[in-house]
């Protein structure tokens, strides 16, 4: 069946008044299908995003669609309270015609529809300060709005998501199979990776212990993952609710540095355009303290740093695992563009092993 005459099946399912007048593709994302659908009714214009889930990512959609919905809604209340705008400061889910969360169309493909948060853009680079700053108090917000979230109603949507021994075990598996005979080319990757084998326990095992502790966290907080209002430059709504599971708030901090405190983009060529920029590491740590607002232990501050090292790893870890593999799991636009994500974030980790006692002092400062 052609994508257009899915499109059709799927769009005529939910429950969207008006004239469908576009429907395009949108978006960067690595892991669902995007589009941004447009009606028109008695003459005006409503925007919405329709998402395909990756059903070989998310091998449980039902389960996920109950977290975004169970975490959405208990979003929109405490946004109420505050006296915010629910439709814009957080995801709002459409319903099909039958009053469902999402829609399995005929070829067993799940997908869902979320109003279109307008007059707000997200950013695959950071482009001044204040947009880093404010995804941070966003992020650390988002954190706590959740802090008292019945967390064991949460769906495990992607197990062992930041299990980073886990992802390394994987990843070793991957260099012994080898089915795309890849390995012999990317030996220096390879090694990058088993020299910290100690590295990748770091966080997991003060997990186990008991030390760091387990709280709803979203797990992908990519700056292109949040939404900055166009007008204010105010961070307005957190988006890729897929991932919101227990887990660690370092591994939050971190996954936003990986992404946005470096000085080139997460695919760049030329690596000599990749590091970590202290001083937009710096707006981020005084952000996300700031909204996280008291919430962090005295150990959770002290691992922050750490939390960006081994997010960058683990991620780096990942993209070369998927090229090892044949990448099924990232989409790719480019031959070796895995491989290139892989050597950025590499890139990145060295940087900040560097750099680890100014990133350290730098939390001193804030905490
Ligand atoms: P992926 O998991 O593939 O990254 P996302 O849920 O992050 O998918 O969506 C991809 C992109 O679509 C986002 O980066 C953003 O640009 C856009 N987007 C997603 N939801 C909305 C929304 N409600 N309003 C406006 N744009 C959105
Ligand atoms: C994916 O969905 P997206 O593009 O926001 C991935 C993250 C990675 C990121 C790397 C569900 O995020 O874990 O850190 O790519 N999401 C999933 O850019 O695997
Ligand atoms: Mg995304």
């Amino acid at each position: 069946m052609e994508l257009k005459d899915i499109l059709k099946e799927v769009i005529g399912a939910f429950s969207l008044d008006g004239e469908l007048k576009e429907c395009i593709p949108f978006g960067s994302g690595h892991i669902n299908d995007t589009f941004r659908l447009t009606f028109s009714e008695n003459g005006s214009d409503k925007r919405y995003i329709l998402q395909r889930m990756n059903k070989s990512i998310f091998t449980k959609p039902v389960e996920l669609m109950e977290n975004i919905s169970g975490v959405t809604s208990w979003l929109k209340k405490k946004i109420e309270e505050a006296g915010g705008d629910v439709e814009r400061e957080t995801l709002n889910l459409v319903s099909t015609r039958d009053g469902n969360p999402y829609y399995v169309d005929s070829q067993g493909d799940y997908w869902r529809v979320y109003i279109f948060i307008e007059g707000a853009t997200c950013f695959d680079l950071v482009e001044n300060d204040n947009d880093f700053y404010q995804s941070a108090v966003a992020f650390g917000h988002f954190q706590r709005l959740l802090a008292d979230y019945p967390a064991e109603t949460l769906h495990e949507t992607i197990v062992d998501f930041h299990n980073t021994v886990d992802r390394f075990r994987k990843f070793k598996a991957a260099v012994d199979a080898d089915p795309c005979k890849r390995a012999e080319g990317v030996q220096k990757e390879i090694q990058f990776v088993l020299d910290r084998e100690a590295l990748a326990h770091t966080l997991c095992d003060m997990q186990e212990q008991g030390e760091l502790p387990l709280r709803v966290t979203h797990n992908d907080t990519k700056l292109n993952n949040i939404m900055i209002d166009d007008k204010t430059g105010a961070a307005i709504c957190v988006i890729d609710l897929d991932t919101v599971m227990p887990g660690l708030s370092v591994n939050d901090f971190g996954d936003s540095i990986r992404f946005g405190a470096s000085t080139g983009a997460e695919d760049e060529q030329d690596l000599s355009k990749v590091s970590c920029n202290l001083h937009l590491y710096e707006v981020y740590v005084k952000g996300f303290i700031e909204g996280c607002a008291g919430a962090l232990t005295d150990l959770e501050l002290e691992m922050l740093p750490m939390g960006a090292i081994l997010m960058t790893f683990e991620c780096g870890m990942r993209f070369l695992t998927d090229y090892l593999e044949g990448d099924h799991y990232f989409k790719i636009h480019r031959e070796g563009h895995n491989l290139d994500r892989c050597r950025t974030q590499f890139k990145l980790v060295s940087d900040m092993e560097e750099k680890l006692p100014q990133m350290k002092d730098i939390v001193e400062k804030y905490k």
